[in-house]
């Protein structure tokens, strides 16, 4: 019954837990993402043997955050956790050209997982504070991003460094997670008038089954 409510009170009130993934290779920029989202701050990293996890709040919605590793031995375990994924983020180093193509393999590997098929991909065209960095077009030219079929995807340009581009990102998520209508923020005032009704309703219906 309490699994009941805390589900009905989710839709009508907007706050909802959502299950993110941050993937990509090694050194894209992942774990620094991670805690400027969370802190607004860069942080110091060492390369991530295993994940770190934090909680996200924006918007009013709860993101779960899950910042795996991208080693090339570490790889392999990504599919451990894709399991409940609402969206992965994909990050890449718009400055690493030579080791885009590995980028695009494992994106598209990723891609083809069961347990990701309903997923949401937002691409992310890491430091472009650097020189040299590729634009968000050139990225998605060569990830193949418009040929992905049947996902709903976007791709941001965006620097861990400056922050440039992760509100947006956030923005893009948080619409995605309300059924992609722009919505966004607190429910409308007429909900709270429809909850305590509806939680009477309910509240009927069990007492009157225990009779
Ligand atoms: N200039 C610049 N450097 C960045 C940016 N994002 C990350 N870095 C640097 O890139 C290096 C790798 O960043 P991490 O966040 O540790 O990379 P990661 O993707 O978590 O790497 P793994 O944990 O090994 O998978 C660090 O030295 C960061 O400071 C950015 O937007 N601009
Ligand atoms: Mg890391």
């Amino acid at each position: 019954m309490g699994a009941i409510f805390s589900s009905i009170f989710q839709r009508l009130w907007g706050s909802k837990e959502v299950r993110i993934l941050i993937l990509g290779i090694d050194g894209a920029g992942k774990t620094t993402i991670l805690y400027r989202l969370q802190i607004g701050e860069v942080v110091t990293t060492i390369p991530t043997i295993g994940f770190n996890v934090e909680t996200v709040t924006y918007k009013n919605i709860k993101f779960q955050v899950w910042d795996l590793g991208g080693q090339t031995s570490i790889r392999p375990y990504w599919r451990c956790y894709y399991q409940n994924t609402d969206a992965v983020i994909y990050v890449i180093d718009s400055t690493d050209r030579e080791r885009l193509g590995i980028s695009k393999d494992e994106l598209l590997s990723m891609l083809q997982e069961e347990e990701l098929k309903t997923a949401k991909l937002l691409v992310l065209a890491n430091k472009q504070d650097l020189a040299g960095a590729m634009s968000a077009a050139e990225v998605s030219e060569h990830l193949g991003l418009t040929e992905l079929r049947g996902r709903q995807w976007t791709i941001f340009k965006c620097s861990a460094m400056t922050g440039e581009g992760l509100t947006e990102s956030l923005d893009w998520l948080a619409t995605q997670v309300h059924g992609g209508t722009g919505a966004s923020g607190p429910a409308p005032a007429a909900a709270s008038v429809t909850a305590p009704l509806l939680l009477v309703q309910l509240l009927r219906r069990s007492w009157l089954r225990q009779l």
